[in-house]
């Protein structure tokens, strides 16, 4: 039971098969049908003009953050969010951009924070450029970002001449969850992320979509960061496939997790409230269990059970396309052994 994130996922046997009969070109020629195709059908379901294949979440935040900025500029961003906590300071080292880290509530920001954060014009002080969100918010549980607040961030960016990107990586779990299309979802956005790689179950590949115009600069940005590709519409075809097949069903990884969440709120060394399980992100509290998250991992492992420490007192278990209710109650048994 694999329960350490939705990106373990493996290729199934019929997506292997439109992969392996995929079309291709030479992609950095903007030659390769299928990831053409792909990227059509993406810039359609984000409502974007135009969107490009990257090969990571990682490359598609970092290139979106290069072409929003310029050297010295300053990004306001959620303390805990992706690019902060897990993409080795890329951002300060690729783009030269400092961070303005503020802390959500479960990662999710409310407008006045924003606003609050905005530097004024003066000639001490960086430039706020660009205002990153994460939906859903990976560290803060998986969390959902409310549209009406992202709408009231947006009213405060316009006001101060910022751009806005979303880190996407999960935004389709948002979208199965709540019911709101992906386009209204990425309406306030200058630039959108989204992983192929995760829920979806693809082995590799993300988006990045925006206007025709931030697109062809992100295309050289892209370039320059090394994630020009070749014939790849052999991983674009797992994409197209993954869209077409795997995007209702996280509602599946959706009730896994909540039925994971409710069982493990029943043990006395976890805290957890299973209301605050919005998606397919399980994060707990081991505290109670006076246990080392790195203790307790290896415990669960000796049972069959993989998770990842995450942070102080924390252990995150994640459902996906490769978890069925049968695993989900082996591990439940698991934890009741390691926790009671
Ligand atoms: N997240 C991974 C780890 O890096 C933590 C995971 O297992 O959850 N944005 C968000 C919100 C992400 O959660 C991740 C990956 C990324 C970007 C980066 O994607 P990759 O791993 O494709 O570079």
């Amino acid at each position: 039971m694999d329960l350490r994130s939705d990106t373990v996922t493996k290729p199934t046997a019929a997506m292997r098969k439109a992969m392996a009969e995929a079309e291709v070109g030479d992609d950095v020629f903007e030659e390769d049908p299928t990831v053409n195709l792909l990227q059509e059908r993406v810039s359609e379901l984000l409502g974007k003009e135009a969107s490009l294949f990257v090969p990571s979440g990682t490359m598609a935040n970092q290139i979106s953050i290069k072409t929003h900025t310029l050297p010295g500029d300053e990004v306001i961003i959620e303390a805990d969010s992706h690019p902060v906590v897990s993409e080795v300071a890329a951002a300060a080292a690729l783009s030269g951009v400092q961070f303005r880290t503020i802390h959500g509530r479960r990662g999710i920001l409310t407008a006045e924070q924003v606003a609050d954060a905005i530097r004024i014009p003066d000639i001490h002080r960086p430039v706020s450029r660009l205002v990153c969100l994460e939906n859903t918010h990976n560290f803060g549980g998986g969390t959902i970002y409310p549209l009406d607040e992202i709408w009231r961030i947006r009213e405060v960016a316009d006001r101060f001449g910022l751009a806005m990107h979303l880190d996407g990586a999960r935004l389709l779990n948002a979208c199965v969850a709540t019911g709101i299309p992906p386009s209204e979802y990425a309406r306030p956005f200058d630039s959108v992320s989204l992983c192929l790689s995760k829920g979806l179950g693809a082995p590799i590949g993300s988006m990045i979509a925006g206007s025709k115009e931030f697109i062809a600069r992100a295309r050289k940005n892209r370039k320059m960061f090394g994630g020009g590709m070749r014939q790849v519409g052999i991983l674009a075809a797992a994409g197209l496939y993954a869209l077409e097949h795997h995007v209702d069903r996280l509602a599946e990884d959706h009730f896994h997790a909540r039925l994971l969440a409710e069982a493990l709120a029943e043990l006395p060394g976890i805290r957890l409230d299973p209301r605050e399980v919005e998606t397919n992100i399980v994060i707990m509290d081991i505290s109670p269990s006076g246990m080392d998250p790195r203790e307790a991992q290896k415990r669960l492992r000796e049972l069959g059970v993989l998770v990842l420490p995450f942070g102080k007192g924390r252990l995150r278990a994640v459902t996906h396309l490769d978890v069925n209710r049968k695993g989900i109650e082996r591990a439940i048994r698991a934890f009741r052994r390691v926790f009671s």
